[in-house]
């Protein structure tokens, strides 16, 4: 070994816990979180993996400085990406610990459960310890009636793809065997921010659960991420969960936007005619105009919506989508003429056909065109 390398080996001991928290801009929280872990897993050989889709504000800096000095806390930096369910699947990939917990890094979270968590897999032939705000001495903290309607919907909705009763099925907050968390690995939507849904509804058996309760605090420190794309990308796990093996959910996103495409369509030409007495052709160009910026402007804020253009990107983008539906459009006409030429088609499987194929097409191309992969 080189004398002059300041790096020191460490005796390290191969932790049975990890810790995996998704943070974005937790800076002043990550101080007083480790501070924490250190008093309640004392005893417990664990590690902390911070998952950080490139926070701006210091973040990887304040783990950084803890981490240099105690390698039991990690980082894991992510650029370009988004969303706590990816961040936890990575986070728990790149540790070798048998037990894995997942914890917000806004310290809303009860740490002091962790320690009956890992007593409950460890000891009790538990697989997955959810801590829940809706079992015996669990609570949702300060939430308004807002929030906790919005919650209790959710949960409601999450009964439609669970096969097993869960109470607190939307936590962020639990421990999961890494065995078990191996079964259901490859299976996973990896959508949004419920990944205890996801791996619950994407588990081949129930698995043996017990939910410790647990009261929800209020954030002390930094910002709350949830905005209203939380919903949807909710609605798309459900989806996802019920129809993804058969169609793509962003597939159908896609379709229903064409969907209400065509209806603008059509009342934009109905008005053109009859209001504002457009000869046909005019009017047919402006309802096509007005149905290319709408399904544009609502795949780019619903259907890509982690790949969401913005400023110049919105301009490139329209252009892109605009001729690339163009080429769909002739593609359509040129199946479906097809079609309808030959000799068993009927007009109606032969338009269909054709639509069917540029809705293909338009999905397909501007995926990767339009809204590419940043
Ligand atoms: N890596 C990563 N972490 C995220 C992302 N969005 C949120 N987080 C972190 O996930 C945790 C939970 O997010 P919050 O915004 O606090 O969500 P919440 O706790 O349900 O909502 P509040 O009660 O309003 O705080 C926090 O540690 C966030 O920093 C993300 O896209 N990527
Ligand atoms: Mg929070």
């Amino acid at each position: 070994m080189n004398d002059s390398n300041p790096v020191q080996p460490r005796p390290a001991t191969a932790p049975d816990l990890c810790v995996v928290i998704p943070v974005l801009n937790e800076r002043g929280n990550i101080g007083p979180l480790i501070d924490r872990l250190r008093t309640v897993l004392d005893g417990i050989a664990w590690e902390v993996i911070f998952v950080d889709d490139d926070s701006r504000d210091g973040t990887r800096d304040a783990v950084a400085a803890i981490g240099r000095a105690d390698p039991r806390v990690r980082l894991l930096h992510r650029i370009g990406r988004r969303g706590l369910s990816s961040a936890f699947i990575e986070g728990a990939q790149a540790t070798l610990a048998p037990y894995i917990a997942a914890m917000d890094g806004d310290l809303q979270h009860d740490e002091r459960v962790l320690p009956r968590m890992f007593s409950a897999l460890r000891d009790d032939g538990i697989e997955l310890a959810i801590g829940s705000r809706y079992v015996e001495g669990g609570g949702t903290g300060d939430w308004d009636a807002r929030r906790a309607g919005m919650s209790s919907l959710a949960t409601r909705l999450s009964q439609l793809v669970l096969r097993t009763p869960v109470a607190d099925p939307m936590s962020g907050f639990f421990m999961i065997r890494r065995d078990t968390f191996d079964r259901a690995v490859r299976h996973l939507s990896a959508m949004g921010f419920k990944i205890l849904l996801d791996i619950v509804a994407s588990l081949p058996e129930p698995p043996r659960i017990r939910e410790l309760p647990y009261e929800f605090r209020s954030r002390v420190s930094g910002e709350s991420k949830l905005d209203a794309g939380v919903l949807r990308d909710y609605l798309m796990l459900i989806l996802d969960k019920l129809i993804g093996h058969i169609v793509p959910v962003r597939f159908v996103l896609f379709a229903g936007v064409g969907a209400l495409g065509i209806a603008a369509h059509l009342v934009v030409l109905r008005l053109g005619l009859e209001l504002g007495r457009l000869p046909f052709p005019d009017a047919q160009a402006l309802a096509t105009a007005c149905a290319i910026v709408g399904n544009f402007t609502l795949n780019n804020i619903f259907t890509f919506r982690e790949r969401r253009l913005r400023g110049w990107g919105l301009v490139r983008g329209l252009i892109t989508f605009s001729a690339i539906c163009s080429v769909g459009a002739a593609g359509n006409i040129g199946v479906s003429s097809f079609l309808f030429g030959s000799a068993h088609s009927s007009w109606w499987l032969a338009g269909i056909a054709g639509a069917v194929m540029s809705l293909v097409w338009n999905y397909a191309v501007s995926s990767v065109i339009t809204w590419r992969r940043g």
